[in-house]
Formats: C-alpha cells, sequence, structure tokens
C-alpha cells in the first residue's frame, strides 16, 4: 500500500512541475512535496512499523522517490529561468543602430572670448596677468583705492557684504592693491581680469555678476600720454585698426585726472548710426592717471613714481560684438545659447 502511495506522490509531483510557469510557483511545488513537513517525508514515520528487510527497501523508495522530484523541480527550474532571461532581454532590447539623441555640442562662451582675445593684447604688450580673491577685504576692495568710508560705493545697495569687513569684490581694483603691495615699490604692469559683484537687479541688462579687465601701470615718468597710446592700441587690436579713441573728462575716485574713453564706432566709422545712438562713439572703458593717495598708501611715493589705470567691461563687448540681448546668458550655462558659438568645422 506504502509503495502504492509513493508512486502516487510522485506521479502529482511531476505533473504540477511540468505545468508550472514561473519560478514563484515551483517554489510551493518544492517545499510543497520536498519540506520537512511534506507528504513523502511523513512516510519516513511509518518506518518503524515495518521489518528490518522492508524498512531498507521503503526507504531506498523514499530517497529514490526525493531524488526524482528535485531532478525534475531543478530542471524546470532552468527552463523557466532562462525563459524569464529571455522574456526580460527582449523587453529591455536596444536597437544600438537606432540614431543617438541630438545632443547639441556647446561652444566657447563668449564671455571667455573676449576676454581671452584682450588678454592676449595686452600680453602681447608687455603686462601680466594678476589674479587675485573675489571675497576680499573692505580694505583691498574700498579704503586702499581712496574710496572713503563714506562713498556712496560702500552703501549696501551696491556692494554684497559678508561681513562688516568682508565683501564680494565690487571690481578688480583690489587684485591691483595686492599687486602693489607685492611689488614693494618697484614698477607694475599688470592686467586683472576676473568677475565682480554689485547688488543690482537681474533683468536683459543688468546682472548682479559682471567681467571686468583692469590694468595698472606704475614707473617713472608715466603720463597720460602712455594711456592714450595704450588704449588706442588696444581699441585698433579689439576693434579693428581704422578705430580712433577720444578721452572725456570724468571722476573715479582712484585715479586725478579720470576719463571716459569713447571708441569709433565699429558699424559706421565715426559717422553716426542706430549701433552708437548717432554720436560716431561707443563708450566702453574708463581710465586715469593713479591718485597721489592711492600710490602712497600702496607704498610708492607720487613725487618718484607715477601710474595710470583703466578698466573694460567685459559683457558690454561681447553684447556689442554678438549683438547678445540679455547678460544673463552669459552665466545661464544654456547649450542652445552656447552652440551658437562653437568652432565651425
Ligand atoms: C588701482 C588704481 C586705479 C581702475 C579704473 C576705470 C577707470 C573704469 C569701469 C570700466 C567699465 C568698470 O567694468 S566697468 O564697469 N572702470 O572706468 N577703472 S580707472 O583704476 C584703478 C584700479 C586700481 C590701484
Amino acid at each position: 500500500m506504502e509503495d502504492n502511495k509513493i508512486e502516487e506522490i510522485v506521479a502529482i509531483a511531476l505533473s504540477e512541475t511540468e505545468s508550472s510557469d514561473n519560478s514563484d510557483q515551483l517554489q510551493e511545488i518544492r517545499n510543497r512535496y520536498l519540506s520537512k513537513k511534506s507528504e513523502l517525508m511523513s512516510l519516513m514515520s511509518n518506518l518503524g512499523e515495518l521489518s528490518i528487510e522492508k524498512r531498507k527497501e521503503f526507504g531506498q523508495k523514499l530517497n529514490a522517490a526525493k531524488a526524482k522530484i528535485s531532478e525534475v523541480i531543478n530542471a524546470k527550474q532552468e527552463e523557466l529561468k532562462k525563459r524569464e532571461l529571455a522574456a526580460r532581454l527582449a523587453k529591455e532590447e536596444i536597437d544600438i543602430s537606432l540614431p543617438s539623441y541630438q545632443t547639441l555640442p556647446g561652444g566657447k562662451n563668449p564671455f571667455h572670448v573676449i576676454i581671452d582675445e584682450m588678454t592676449d593684447i595686452f600680453l602681447g604688450m608687455g603686462f601680466e596677468v594678476e589674479d587675485g580673491p573675489e571675497v576680499e577685504q573692505d580694505l583691498y576692495n574700498f579704503e586702499l583705492l581712496n574710496i572713503p568710508h563714506d562713498h556712496p560705493a560702500r552703501d549696501m545697495q551696491d556692494t554684497f557684504y559678508i561681513s562688516d569687513s568682508l565683501l564680494l569684490r565690487t571690481h578688480t581694483s583690489p587684485v591691483q592693491a595686492h599687486a602693489m603691495e607685492k611689488a614693494q615699490g618697484k614698477p607694475v604692469r599688470i592686467i586683472c581680469p576676473g568677475k565682480t559683484y554689485r547688488r543690482d537687479d537681474d533683468d536683459a541688462t543688468h546682472s548682479h555678476q559682471f567681467g571686468q579687465i583692469e590694468g595698472l601701470v606704475i614707473d617713472k615718468n608715466i603720463n597720460i600720454g602712455h594711456l592714450k597710446a595704450t588704449l588706442e592700441l588696444f581699441a585698433k587690436k579689439m576693434f579693428g585698426e581704422k578705430r580712433e579713441i577720444r578721452l572725456r573728462p570724468s571722476y573715479f575716485p582712484f585715479t586725478e585726472p579720470s576719463v571716459e574713453v569713447d571708441i569709433t564706432c565699429a558699424n559706421c566709422d565715426g559717422k553716426g548710426c542706430s549701433m552708437c545712438k548717432g554720436t560716431g562713439y561707443i563708450e566702453v572703458l574708463g581710465g586715469g592717471m593713479v591718485h597721489p593717495n592711492v600710490l602712497k598708501m600702496n607704498g610708492y611715493d607720487p613725487e618718484e613714481y607715477s601710474g595710470f589705470a583703466f578698466g573694460i567691461g567685459i559683457e558690454r563687448v561681447a553684447i556689442l560684438r554678438y549683438g547678445i540681448d540679455d547678460i544673463r546668458k552669459f552665466y545661464q550655462n544654456d547649450v542652445r545659447f552656447l552652440h551658437q558659438y562653437r568652432k565651425k568645422a
């Protein structure tokens, strides 16, 4: 009787295994027929009622049944694994022959195109590039530049203060103060390109951050003719050989005399057009002779040394050259904007 029971259990187990169609179902069948609580295993408890000979024979039959069921379940498991993997691969298949997504190649930001061109021109004139911190001390950003404590430029609305004495630099002039400190009374001929920060609305024509290049020459017998000649050569190299410049009186606390520098409009050669609002000139630069107080505060005797300085805004030149309609585009790193300035193959 017990032999038939074993054969009956094996037959049912094999049939259920054959008709199972996923790994979870197969695991249930494995538990149902091969676990300690399975019916097959419960037959082991009848061994004690049998004679020695019968017990050996019955035990062998039970083990053979277990092995058979286990073998068929394992084979089915392999088959189901292969089928599930094939189904997954089919579902996740990628056709690598399809064209890739259209990724726009970018281009060099016009901000850096202009900075690099200007830097090269001044390097060609023998200037050296100086760099300095963007988080600056009040001392270098204002005091050593002859900007007294009550000067409007110091008001909160113009400057991002981090503490009473620490701020985001409002121009690259502090780099020049550090350079004079380092020069220890020796001649200086540097340019200071970099980002500067001022409290301002962010709109198409205003930004809280902007780039500029400032220059400084300190030596013996430097006069305003040197300033004019340097800026005239710069204008010709940057904006075209036919450009002329004119100096107009202005005021900056760190230079005396101070000048605004206009360059003849490249669009109309000084005749007057919409680009230069009919004036024939574009104002892009400021400059002047270094104020005696600035020389003194930075270790130079104004009786022995003199110097000139200038500053030019980067974005303004890029906007003029490329016709960019929103100053914020320089800082947004939008590949659709930069794509327009990629190097043509
Ligand atoms: C030291 C002494 C003098 C730097 C100067 C200007 C004039 C100027 C503006 C041009 C466009 C800033 O980027 S901008 O908005 N700059 O007009 N800058 S003289 O004079 C200095 C700097 C440092 C020690």
